[in-house]
């Protein structure tokens, strides 16, 4: 693709910034310099944050119309198809994930944006006029002000799409502060943006590291709500941060999902499911269905399949078109999924398929890797490892799935498989995480927020709940015509 280099937006415009040096980055399936991004710095962040401070008290977009606002984020949506393959090749690079589902990011930042747009033409409040004698009352809805909006590096295109349009959208003006391992489509949408007729300082990108520019920004007294993805341990360092200036904040953090197959599945569909719950993207996912729970009677031959299946695929260069596994996000990452593989295997776990890093390429690969008869007591099922490595446990009654599922910190996702509608409602109900879908899986819509529960986080993302995050009521009671004394007091006459 080249080597690209990227310097901050601030204000409209790409400037140098006042970091010192630039954080370099190489593909992690090839070990090749592909990009550097600037190494920001606290004053960058405070440029920023002014500048999206200007652009929200006097600058055009907080005051345009839900229309005009639909139509600059409907170009935008128009661009990211036009700049289609630049920003798959850019994803695929950066991240090390398979093209193949690499696709699905770009498509799915593309209808967020458009979906996004159509909410800024219905940004309404509620009115009420049986207060009382003369009394009308206005609930209006405006824009929350400048946000701060912080990224992870598995989705980085999409999950910039599930906050940025939708902030817009509101009214907002943003900072965005992308991972410092894949801030490429941040500049690039960015942009995009400016090309599409977004005013200056409405969308600011400020790359550097989480401990120097995410912390600044997020303890920044000029902010209004952050927005924030990312691990459970960085997101309530967050929380901790915003808590300071008493700002609101949402934030999405990591998962793991139980994906339970009952016996009355149509098990081809769920033998699928399981294979992609947990390799879909490398695993690199929150809403990974990482717990596979088995129901014993079909375990065996089931797990038999997945296994089968699992062994077929194909670890290796994610422009590959037939590869199902790209490289991991980087080294220490890799080192940290290898060592919940050890773990596993020391716990007692039963590996039934991979277990190693794979061998023989220049990048970070690990195989796909299978545990059965995985404990509730064991690292692999309590911890999100964020790699291919799918966890299995049996279980006998519908109580025991449900026992199993919710035994866990986490609270994002889980999924069922049965073609009982008793069962799907009944479990679905008694799952404590903010997201349940049945036959089938990391299945979604523009319109369905998520949402966590637990160590998974809180706030919404995407749909109208996700919209609404960026948005804030505003009480408006007026009384017309003569009114009674305001205090007609004791003691007054
Ligand atoms: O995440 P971090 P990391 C999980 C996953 C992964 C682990 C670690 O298990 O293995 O987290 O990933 C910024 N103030 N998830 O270390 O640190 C950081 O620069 C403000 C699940 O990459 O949470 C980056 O932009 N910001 C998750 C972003 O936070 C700070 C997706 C996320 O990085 C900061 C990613 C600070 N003090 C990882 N420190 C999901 N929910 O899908 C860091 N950052």
């Amino acid at each position: 693709m080249g080597m690209r280099s990227y310097q901050q937006f601030i204000g409209g415009r790409f400037v140098a910034g006042w970091g010192t040096g630039s954080i370099e980055r190489r593909a992690p399936a090839s070990g090749e310099r592909i990009a550097t991004y600037a190494d920001g710095s606290p004053t960058d962040m405070d440029l920023a944050v002014e500048s999206a401070r200007i652009a929200f008290e006097e600058g055009p977009w907080p005051r345009m119309s839900g229309m005009e606002r639909a139509e600059v984020l409907n170009r935008l949506a128009e661009l990211i198809r036009a700049n289609r393959e630049r920003l798959l090749g850019i994803e695929v690079e950066e991240v090390g994930k398979p093209i193949r589902f690499a696709r699905g990011d770009i498509d799915g930042a593309i209808g967020l944006t458009r979906y996004a747009a159509s909410l800024a033409m219905q940004m309404a409040g509620l009115s009420y006029t049986n207060i009382g004698e003369g009394k009308t009352a206005l609930v209006t809805r405006e824009p929350v002000g400048v946000v701060a909006l912080v990224t992870p590096w598995n989705f980085p295109a999409l999950i910039l799409s599930q906050k940025v349009p939708f902030a817009l959208a509101a009214g907002c003006t943003v900072v965005l502060k992308p991972s410092e391992f894949t801030s490429g489509s941040a500049f690039e949408i960015a942009a995009l943006a400016s090309e599409a007729g977004l005013p200056a300082g409405a969308f600011n990108v400020v790359s550097g590291y989480g401990a120097t520019v995410g912390d600044h920004l997020t303890t920044h007294p000029g902010i209004d709500f952050v927005s924030f993805t990312g691990s459970t341990r960085t997101g309530s360092r967050v929380v901790a941060n915003t808590s300071r200036h008493l700002v609101k904040s949402s934030v999405e953090l990591g998962g793991k999902s139980a994906n339970i197959v009952f016996a009355d599945a149509d098990l081809d569909a769920a033998i699928d499911g399981a294979l992609m719950g947990v390799f879909f993207n490398n695993g690199e996912c929150c809403v990974s269905g990482s717990r596979l729970f088995v129901q014993s009677s079909i375990a065996d031959q089931f797990i038999a399949k997945v296994v089968a299946r699992a062994r077929a695929m194909k670890v290796g260069d994610p422009f590959d078109e037939d590869t199902d596994i790209g490289a991991l996000i980087d080294s220490n990452h890799l080192e940290k999924v290898a060592g919940f593989v050890r773990g596993g295997i020391e716990d007692g776990a039963e590996l039934v398929l991979g277990g190693n890093i794979a061998g023989g390429m220049a990048g970070h690969f690990h195989e796909a890797t299978i545990f059965d008869r995985v404990e509730p007591r064991m690292a692999i099922f309590r911890e999100e490892i964020f790699g291919p490595v799918l966890s299995i446990t049996r279980f006998d009654t519908t109580d025991d799935a449900v026992r199993l599922a919710n035994d866990t910190a986490y609270g994002l996702s889980n999924y069922i498989w049965s073609k009982n509608i008793d069962t799907v409602l009944t479990v679905a109900k008694r799952l404590r995480s903010g997201w349940v879908q049945a036959n089938t899986i990391i299945d979604g819509a523009p319109q369905l927020p998520l949402t966590g529960v637990k160590g998974s986080g809180f706030g919404y993302e995407m749909g109208q709940a996700g919209f609404e995050e960026f948005t804030q009521l505003k009480t408006l009671l007026i009384q017309t015509g003569s009114r009674a004394p305001v205090f007609p007091i004791r003691g007054g006459q």
